[in-house]
């Protein structure tokens, strides 16, 4: 009888401690999304000179960033762009509109921690404080085959403008919206170019499923015709890097 009890009292707190493994280690692995903070820099500068702003990823968890593509805000009557350097594999798109630098990128095995994604250069136009804003289209994290949204914050930053010398010079101002590719074409409304994963929507989780199907990560890829993006007849890096133009804009 009493032996009993002992086992009934064993059986009991090793379920006790089996929920609690569970609910300490399974639960938050199956919660999933990682979380990070996305921010760009503020600095100040004169008119007429130029600044480096860096758009940076900050505390990623596991798996990693995997397809991202943000678009970078800021005020045209004060600021010009003179430059943009994507790292990480990623490219920048200085002129995506009149007021937007899109920078996009993948990365097969993740981005932890800290990364910084993109390098733009400024020019102050004039005196002012232009802010720096960053819109998330895509920040998904390195899961194979079906990426997950990043849980993540925004910080964004400013550009102050202050009086010099060197008087501001009315440049050429960056090609404006009217450069941007018009809308394609609807010729073909069941097939998108680039639309790798049939979402109707072509953007870096697209690029990010071909190189994970290029490096046989992924088995198969749901829209095998709209992959191949350069239409040589199979999927590889080149149709992925057409994906990521695509998505920042580059191309109609
Ligand atoms: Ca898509
Ligand atoms: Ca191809």
């Amino acid at each position: 009888m009493k032996l009993t009890f002992l086992l009934k009292r064993f059986a009991f707190i090793a379920l006790l401690a089996a929920a609690v493994v569970i609910g300490g280690v399974l639960l938050p692995a199956l919660a999933g999304a990682a979380q990070g903070t996305l921010r760009i820099d503020s600095a100040q500068a004169g008119v007429g000179q130029s600044a480096d702003i860096m758009l940076s990823a900050r505390d990623v968890g596991a798996p990693g960033i995997g397809a991202w593509t943000i678009d970078v805000s800021y005020d045209p009557a004060t600021l010009s762009v003179v430059e943009c350097r994507a790292e990480h594999g990623g490219i920048c798109n200085e002129v995506f509109a009149e007021d937007v630098v899109r920078i996009a990128g993948i990365s097969l095995g993740g981005l932890v921690g800290d990364s910084e994604l993109a390098a733009i250069s400024f020019r102050c136009e004039q005196a002012g404080v232009s802010l720096l804003g960053i819109t998330i289209d895509v920040f998904s994290d390195a899961s194979l085959g079906g990426p997950q949204p990043i849980d993540t914050s925004v910080l964004s930053g400013s550009l102050t403008c202050s009086d010099e010398p060197p008087p501001p010079t009315p440049t050429a101002v960056a090609p404006t919206a009217t450069d941007v590719p018009a809308e394609p074409p609807a010729s073909e409304p069941d097939k998108v170019p680039g639309d790798a994963d049939c979402d109707e929507d072509v953007d870096s989780i697209d690029a990010a499923h071909v190189l994970q199907f290029e490096a046989r990560l992924l088995a198969e890829i749901a829209c095998p015709d709209n992959a191949d993006a350069n239409h040589d007849g199979r999927v590889g890096p080149i149709d992925a890097a057409i994906i990521l133009q695509i998505s920042a804009g580059l191309l109609g």
